[in-house]
């Protein structure tokens, strides 16, 4: 069945925030999934938008009130999941970090209540949103500071369309630092002349959530250990899933501290809107790795081809979970002796890396374990062995049929004679060109 908004203003209908979400959820469930015939045949869209999909997140629901869009945040401490095993105390916005989505269309009025129920005072700054002076949210510059307990409003209308975000702008290092951030994406009030099939948007952030620990830690630029997409790390951030020929986009904002050149396998994709709305044709850009720098938002576009495609920052180091810092560069170095050494006082101990960092993956399949509430560097089984990736790593799923549901995408199933395979296990196997050694 397709999302029709009828179906979501019904749900918000029904009352309780919950079952709003629950509302949403289901309807946004029903769009992914629906087995909806392919792009050429599809019969014309209609309704004001189709929304996006906020990865591992939720859309807020607005009301609408003398023609003007409703929306409520609330700022507060919340409990977060990154994967499964390493929690944290974050702060957020209506339970959740990243905060919901804001979805409107250009032209729009909108009223933002925030209310505050952080220990501190906050503000709430419209990223890349034309707006008055006095709606900016700049705490002590535009506005005063809105204290714990206290609700501002905002309001002002759409005059654009694009890919933005919001966060705070009052003790803005400890607030982003421990995740107060979301997306707000303003649609075109013309349909896009070049539609597309999925629309994807994700948030990029980095943590020094230091391993034991249960609160991000504010203080730290540079020894991050979590890097993620709103807020969760591979493997827990959902797959993008697509059917074969679509028009895919994802929407991915930055507030991290550092800069993440994007890479999507696969297909070369069209850089093709940010924070300046959707460019006009003649600008978007064909790439396979967009750098999205901190404090910019992009977009990028693609036809969806068959297969599992990684989708990830190519900052090595950002496609790992936490890591030890300092760490001695033992690649290459024999360990044997030392090794034995040690675990007369430490047992248990395991010198780590002299052949590489893959044998990480296989200490956790041997069940060795970490420090308390942190999570591997390097996680994630793929159907042929360990991913050996964590972070800003996801997959892009791609099937010519789609299961009812997106859990049941499973691994993608190579046609026959289209995957490497093993020819020989001889290492002095056939005869490889080599440049004569000089005498
Ligand atoms: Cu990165």
């Amino acid at each position: 069945m397709k999302l029709s908004r009828r179906k979501v203003l019904s749900g918000i209908g029904g009352g309780s925030l919950a079952g709003v979400v629950t509302a949403l959820a289901a309807a946004a469930g029903d769009r992914a999934l629906a087995d909806e015939p392919p792009r050429a045949t599809r019969a014309p869209r209609t309704g004001a938008y189709d929304p996006v999909h906020t990865l591992n997140g939720w859309t807020l629901p607005a009301r609408v009130e003398g023609g003007v869009k409703v929306f409520h945040l609330v700022a507060e401490e919340i409990e977060h999941e990154f994967a499964p095993g390493c929690r944290a105390k974050c702060w957020g916005y209506n339970g959740t970090t990243p905060g919901p989505t804001i979805e409107a269309v250009e032209g729009d009025r909108v009223r933002i209540y925030v209310t505050n129920r952080l220990p501190e005072h906050t503000s709430v700054h419209w990223h890349g949103i034309l707006l008055p002076s006095g709606m900016d949210g700049v705490g002590g510059l535009t506005q005063r500071h809105i204290q714990p307990g206290e609700t501002y409003v905002y309001e002002f209308t759409l005059r654009q369309h694009g890919t933005h975000m919001y966060h705070p702008h009052a003790d803005e290092m400890v607030q982003m630092a421990v995740g107060m951030m979301g997306m707000f994406i303003i649609h075109p009030k013309n349909r896009e002349a070049d539609p597309v099939d999925r629309d994807y948007c994700l948030l990029l952030h980095n943590w020094a959530l230091h391993p034991g620990t249960y609160r991000p830690d504010p203080s730290i630029l540079q020894d991050f250990d979590l890097w993620t997409m709103n807020s969760k790390v591979f493997p827990a951030i959902e797959p993008l899933v697509a059917r074969s020929g679509e028009r895919v986009r994802i929407r991915m904002g930055n507030l991290s501290m550092w800069n993440h050149p994007m890479h999507l396998h696969g297909v070369v994709f069209q850089v093709t809107g940010g924070d300046g709305g959707r460019w006009p044709r003649a600008l978007w850009r064909p790439e396979v790795t967009e750098i999205v720098a901190v404090g910019q938002t992009r977009d990028i576009e693609f036809d969806a081809v068959a297969g599992d495609w990684a989708f990830h920052c190519h900052m090595s180091h950002h496609t790992m979970n936490a890591m030890a810092h300092d760490l001695p560069n033992n690649l290459g170095v024999d360990q044997s002796g030392v090794e034995d050494e040690l675990r007369t006082m430490l047992p248990g101990y395991r010198a780590m890396g002299q052949s590489g960092m893959a044998e990480h993956g296989e200490h956790l399949q041997m069940g060795l374990k970490g420090p308390a509430n942190t999570l591997p560097m390097m996680s994630g089984q793929g159907p042929f062995g360990p991913l050996e990736m964590g972070g800003m790593f996801t997959v892009v799923k791609v099937r010519d049929a789609l299961p009812a549901n997106p859990s049941d995408v499973g691994w993608y199933e190579h046609p026959k004679g289209t995957q490497a395979s093993r020819v020989s296990t001889d290492p002095d196997f056939g005869s490889p060109v080599r440049r004569p050694t000089p005498p």
